[in-house]
């Protein structure tokens, strides 16, 4: 396809459940938005070549390798995308700014403090070289996500006093659902904290505009054994033969402070029967309220505190109007959005900021950042909920 602007080469590392989403932002963005840089769905990797030949096929790439190192040695490889588990994040990511490849990678940043802190420092000396990097919490890009960040920065909350956070899903509340690599420790580094708890330690933080300073928390192990899995899927495939141990934690609870003094609960579980994907947020200040439920991902609840007594109430906005976040690029008010949009609008960010030259957001200072939240829950866990400070 000519567009007349320069391309950016992209090489996308995993095509499971989060390979899916990103081809289909790389493939989108450019159609919805006036992008300075033109994607190339360039090369996709996986390990098994008949398989990664069919998802390249499916999912719209040109070609394909079977081992990530050789992806770096290309020289028509632009930015390196990785949606691998956990555990190979830091040597990707760090290999790839080394060999001065921009990279977008899925969160949670690292599965540990040090890897994290690692592919930080990697990412900072790469900058220096214009070798950009973002970490991938997709939901900040939602639109009424946007419209929550704006009224607490335009001072429409006044001062945060509560932070209420959960994120819930149920795809292991049955004992017989099989085990995947989500489920164990060396591959995830955590469970339900990991996975969707840093989506609400990133939303609460990017929201707010302040950081958690210190933590008190529990986690759970439910279900400690279950079948091994026959096949991969979304989440989680089908059942197979054999039983597999699984080594992180299903639920997380936790307190904790912010910066500025407000109170926080946070919970993660995947055993919210009924459940799916609620991620559920509300901030209450001194001067307004916002709520917020993924489950109903197009509107944001407002209160705001200034209004007469006698009509005030919680407002129902439907964040579908051109003035609202990336809104704008899509279809008529009311139309909606759905769950991709967020890592179409993710592309959008990260496009725009290489052409720029500018550091992208959430940058892996950011991904350290929660990683440290993370790890001090843990620490609080083990140690019987003691308050670890961040
Ligand atoms: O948003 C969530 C992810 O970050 C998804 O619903 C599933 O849980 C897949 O990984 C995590």
């Amino acid at each position: 396809m000519t567009t007349g602007k320069p391309s950016l080469r992209v090489g996308l590392i995993g095509y499971a459940f989060m390979g899916a989403a990103h081809s289909q932002a790389w493939r989108t963005a450019p159609h919805f938005f006036d992008l300075p840089l033109h994607p190339e769905l360039a090369v996709l990797v996986g390990r098994t070549p008949d398989r990664v030949a069919e998802a390249a096929g499916r999912l719209g790439w040109a070609q394909t390798e079977t081992d990530w190192h050789r992806l770096l040695e290309r020289d028509d490889v632009d930015l390196v995308d990785v949606c691998t588990p956990g555990d190979t994040h830091a040597e990707i990511a760090i290999a790839a700014l080394e060999a001065g490849k921009h990279v977008l990678c899925e969160k949670p940043l690292a599965n540990t403090v040090a890897q994290a802190q690692a592919m930080t420092e990697a990412a900072t000396r790469a900058a220096a070289n214009g070798v950009r990097s973002m970490v991938g919490f997709t939901y900040r890009r939602v639109p009424a996500i946007g419209l929550a960040r704006r009224l607490v920065a335009e001072g429409r909350l006044g001062d945060i006093r509560h932070v209420r956070a959960q994120y819930l899903q149920d795809w292991i509340t049955d004992p017989q659902a099989p085990m995947s690599w989500r489920l164990e420790k060396d591959k995830a580094g955590s469970g339900a904290l990991g996975d969707i708890g840093a989506h609400i330690v990133d939303l609460t933080q990017y929201i707010t505009g302040q950081r958690i300073t210190g933590v008190s928390g529990l986690l759970e192990t439910f279900v400690e054994q279950r079948p091994l899995a026959a096949s991969t899927g979304s989440l989680s495939g089908a059942a197979g033969e054999g039983v597999g141990q699984v080594t992180v934690d299903d639920a997380a609870v936790f307190l904790g402070r912010f910066t500025g003094g407000a109170l926080a609960v946070f919970e993660a579980t995947r055993f919210a029967l009924g459940r799916k994907n609620a991620i559920r947020i509300e901030i209450n200040g001194s001067a307004g309220s916002v709520a917020f439920d993924f489950e109903d991902m197009n509107v944001l609840h407002f209160f705001d505190g200034t209004e007469p007594a006698e009509t005030a109430g919680f407002r129902r906005i439907v964040v579908t109007e051109p003035e609202h976040p990336y809104v704008a690029a899509w279809w008529p008010a009311g139309h909606g959005l759905g769950y991709e949009h967020g890592f179409t609008h993710q592309v959008v960010d990260l496009v725009t900021a290489i052409a720029k030259g500018d550091d992208p957001s959430p940058s892996f200072a950011d991904g350290l950042q929660v990683q440290r939240v993370l790890d001090a829950v843990e620490r609080s866990a083990a140690d019987h909920s003691t308050w670890t400070e961040i």
